[in-house]
């Protein structure tokens, strides 16, 4: 026997105190122990409200608890305690309740039915069934119109609820949706292999039980089925059923037994047998983990039951850029499909980051749908690098030009899609229990959308206004006269420090790596030029798509290791006057490759920034000297090292002076403590797989995403999964993703994928997923490109390196967007190589 160990310690503590055999008791006495027992326990949660009435029922009347959780509730659940039909109250089980009532969002209706031997079978019988249809008839006064009806029980409770749902179908009686039973008693034969089996008289004996039957019904009406439902002659149209049974109970046979008739009588019914625990744990909510665990079960099955199910053929997640276009494309296929977006509004990352300079970093012209040439002939860019409210209104546009607002559910996370092996099909179900089953699952969630928790010592103690770039309030912030502290310096802080510095007091950075960052010249983006480059549409994208990064300069087949000083220099000065992203790193070939041509940009770099900065220390201070230029994600920037040379502009080394706390009025470094009115965490993401792993999902058997990438993320092509068939990822760990324009990379993976399921449905193929040894492929090919490079040498996120304890390794394909797409061509071509489709 192995019991949980709290379950142990609880069974110690109890043998300790001498806990009385409720069996040698008479029942007056069995109660007060009982309650006793239960009284010892921590209360349940205070903040369900909590109202005590009376119910009619044969001529006396029953007290009733009910219990309203501080959600809304999406059921109403009339629940029989436990006790045998002897011992145990509302008063007992007020904490489980209560746990109920939050954890399954329910309004509880706790009954005190008439206990026996002074009121034996039938009358609790009678008393829980009339108590049902009087809660049934007055579902107002309990607060429970036009909610889901459940009974639901635990033990002898459980007994009685599954016999009140037999009577309530006999006699016509209350529509119940769902029985929910807790290790119910359902045999007075007592005859089960479990009786006699002597690792499991724990809590509840078989001498106890045997005793409790004898006070609950005589010998001739011990199998009468409305006492032992197993004996029931038929459980045909019974409501479907939750039942849960403990590994360690004397009753998990007969329970299992009436799991199995129940199924061959063609309920619909979840068991789930719950090991190492013992008969009485769920109880024990307060004092018992498992109780908990299976009082969430519970709720799952609840929703999986009593939420009706809707059906389309592609569940997308995400309505940023990608889950957009994917919507776009599938529905002109033909296909019926729901995105679901957490946000009020489409754009993704460009939703969510609205801090200030916020902006995109690829030039507008580019940075943009191909799709539709009516759009990008018709769009016009106000400036080269477009601002964030602009994208937003890009985004909106498209929403609106291509009605796609009518088939994306906004303000609804996805909890968890996990795929059904009988059915091949995804059911996915939302955070407010919405649930959907689709053929495909699509994760547009995006690369950089799940924003990383700072891990600061003492930041919930912090009384002023925090802020994080990556979550901005939409109503935006005015920083006017304000002590600002930003912690971090990647792009983000790169684009909002200038632009807070021209509004705060004062504004302190605090940098724990410093970054290399070089002129954006941004400008007004001139009609002629955006003109020019429409005119000429086709050819610019077609260069977009073939290129490394997806844009359409080049990078120079040039090695820096051969060129004179002189050309080193010309070449570094057009880079750091050229105004773009990439434009340092395509004056030659090998920057990302050569420590030693490396070694020079970044000096030329750094000596930018000393001739930048002003003040000698904070010069010194801003050098990246522990990283190769280019192997954490470059910035481009306006007026970002200028901004150092402000008055009210200071810089905190964080590598020569740590926090130590956030404390309520600031920040304390080794230094001291600095007050601030705000705070700004600028302190990035969890990138990449962040977004996929924050949805619970599972794939074939079961097996969770989590596990299967518990050492890294594996998938063939960045695209898909093996064991999660059908599932497909835009933009996904090992594709070309960050480390190119993303929106090339989205119209080639939706592309792609689109085909997929196009190529599915002709081909007449219900599944596809990646074969263990294609992935195994993928995962050692883009790992060895990455290793010809210099990116392992960062701690950067390309790396997983900024989270604490995410595996180590280079998360993006780096052989460029061009080579990739002939790559994932090729693939569909030749019937979907390194697939297995069926
Ligand atoms: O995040 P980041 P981001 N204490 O991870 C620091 C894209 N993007 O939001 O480097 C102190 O780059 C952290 O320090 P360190 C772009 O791809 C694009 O700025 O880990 N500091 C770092 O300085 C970008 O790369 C645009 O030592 C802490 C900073 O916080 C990606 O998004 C604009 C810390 C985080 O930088 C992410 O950029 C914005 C701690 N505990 C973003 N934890 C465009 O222009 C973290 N840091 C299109």
């Amino acid at each position: 026997m192995h019991l949980d160990l709290a379950t142990t310690s609880m069974l110690a503590g109890m043998a300790l105190n001498e806990t009385p055999d409720l069996s040698t008791l008479p029942p007056d006495e069995a109660r007060l122990v009982f309650s006793e027992i239960n009284r010892s326990m921590p209360p349940g949660p205070q903040n369900v409200v909590s109202n005590d009435l009376e119910i009619p029922v044969d001529g006396a009347s029953i007290r009733a608890r009910v219990l309203t959780p501080s959600s809304r509730a999406k059921r109403l659940i009339t629940y029989f305690h436990g006790g045998g039909w002897v011992i145990g109250n509302i008063d007992d089980y007020d904490a489980v309740g209560r746990h109920l009532a939050e954890t399954c969002e329910a309004v509880v209706v706790m009954v005190d039915y008439r206990k026996a031997p002074e009121h034996p079978f039938p009358t609790p019988l009678n008393d829980c069934y009339s108590a049902l249809e009087w809660i049934d008839k007055n579902r107002a006064t309990v607060g429970g119109d036009s909610l889901p009806l459940v009974v639901a029980g635990d033990s002898a409770g459980g007994n009685l609820a599954t016999v009140v749902a037999m009577r309530a179908r006999d006699e016509d009686g209350p529509h119940i949706d769902l029985q929910a039973l807790v290790y119910p008693v359902t045999d007075g034969a007592m005859s089960g292999s479990s009786w006699g089996d002597d690792d499991k008289q724990l809590f509840l004996t078989s001498d106890l039980m045997a005793h409790f039957w004898a006070h609950y019904a005589d010998p001739a009406s011990r199998l009468d089925p409305m006492a032992s439902p197993l004996h029931a002659k038929s459980l045909h149209n019974l409501p479907p059923a939750v039942v849960l049974t403990a590994e360690f109970d004397i009753l998990v046979d007969e329970g299992q037994a009436y799991v199995e008739k129940l199924r061959a009588s063609g309920v619909s019914v979840s068991h789930k047998n719950f090991l190492q625990q013992m008969h009485g744990f769920f109880a024990m909510p307060a004092a018992l983990p498992a109780a908990g665990k299976a009082m969430a079960w519970l709720a799952q099955e609840m929703d999986r039951h009593l939420t009706p199910t809707e059906r389309k053929d592609v569940v997308v997640v995400g309505a940023g850029f990608s889950g957009m276009y994917q919507l776009h494309k599938l529905r002109e296929q033909g296909l019926s499909v729901q995105v679901f977006e957490r946000g009020s509004d489409v754009g993704g990352t460009w939703y969510w980051n609205r801090y200030p300079g916020a902006r995109v970093d690829i030039e507008s012209m580019a940075y943009s749908f191909s799709f539709s040439d009516d759009l990008q002939q018709e769009w016009q860019w106000s400036e080269k690098y477009s601002p964030q409210p602009e994208l937003l209104k890009y985004a909106q546009h498209i929403a609106d030009r291509f009605d796609l607002k009518s088939d994306i559910a906004f303000n609804t996370s996805v909890a968890s899609a996990h795929f059904d092996d009988d059915a091949e099909e995804w059911l996915v179900t939302t955070q407010c229990g919405r649930r959907v089953r689709a053929q495909h699952l699509v994760m547009a969630t995006g690369v950089l959308s799940a924003s990383k928790t700072p891990d600061i010592a003492g930041r919930e103690s912090y009384k002023g206004s925090t802020y994080t770039t990556g979550l901005w309030p939409k109503e935006g912030v005015d920083f006017t006269g304000k002590r600002v502290a930003v912690i971090g310096t990647g792009s983000s802080a790169v684009q909002a420090i200038p632009l807070i510095a021209e509004e705060a007091a004062e504004v302190v950075v605090y940098q724990r790596t410093a970054t290399f960052t070089t002129p954006a010249l941004n400008h007004k983006l001139a009609q002629d030029d955006a003109n020019a480059i429409k005119a000429n549409y086709s050819d610019y994208r077609a260069k977009q798509r073939l290129n490394v990064l997806g844009v359409v300069n080049e990078r120079s087949m040039d090695r820096a290791i051969d060129a004179t000083p002189e050309e080193r220099s010309r070449r570094f000065t057009d880079g750091w006057e050229s105004g773009i992203l990439p434009g340092m790193l395509f004056q030659f070939a090998d920057l990302q490759v050569e420590q030693e041509s490396n070694d020079q940009i970044s000096e030329y770099i750094r000596d930018r920034i000393r001739t930048t900065v002003n003040d000698e220390q904070t010069a010194q201070d801003l050098l990246p000297t522990d990283y190769p230029y280019g192997t954490k994600r470059p910035c481009i920037d306006t007026n970002y090292y200028e901004t150092f040379n402000r008055d009210n502009v200071s810089l905190i080394n964080l590598r020569r002076t740590p926090i130590e706390t956030i404390t309520s009025a600031g920040i304390k470094t080794i230094e001291g403590e600095r007050e601030f009115d705000a705070i700004v965490y600028a302190t990035g993401f969890d990138a990449m797989t962040g977004p996929l792993l924050r949805v619970d999902i599972r794939g074939r058997g079961g097996v969770k995403l989590q596990d299967a990438w518990v050492d890294g993320p594996r998938s063939y092509l960045g695209i898909a999964i093996h064991g999660f068939p059908n599932l497909f990822t835009i933009t996904g760990p090992s594709s070309p993703s960050v480390l190119s324009n993303m929106l090339v990379s989205i119209e080639q993976h939706v592309d792609w994928v689109s085909d997929c399921i196009q190529w599915m449905r002709s081909e007449g193929k219900a599944t596809i997923e990646p074969t263990d040894e294609a992935e195994q492929e993928w995962a050692e090919h883009t790992e060895q490109l990455a290793n010809m490079t210099l990116y392992p040498k960062a701690n950067s996120w390309y790396m997983g390196a900024n989270v604490p304890g995410k595996p180590r390794m280079f998360l993006a394909y780096v052989g460029g967007v061009g080579t990739y797409r002939m790559i994932c061509d090729q693939i569909a071509s030749s019937d979907y190589r390194g697939f297995a489709a069926h």
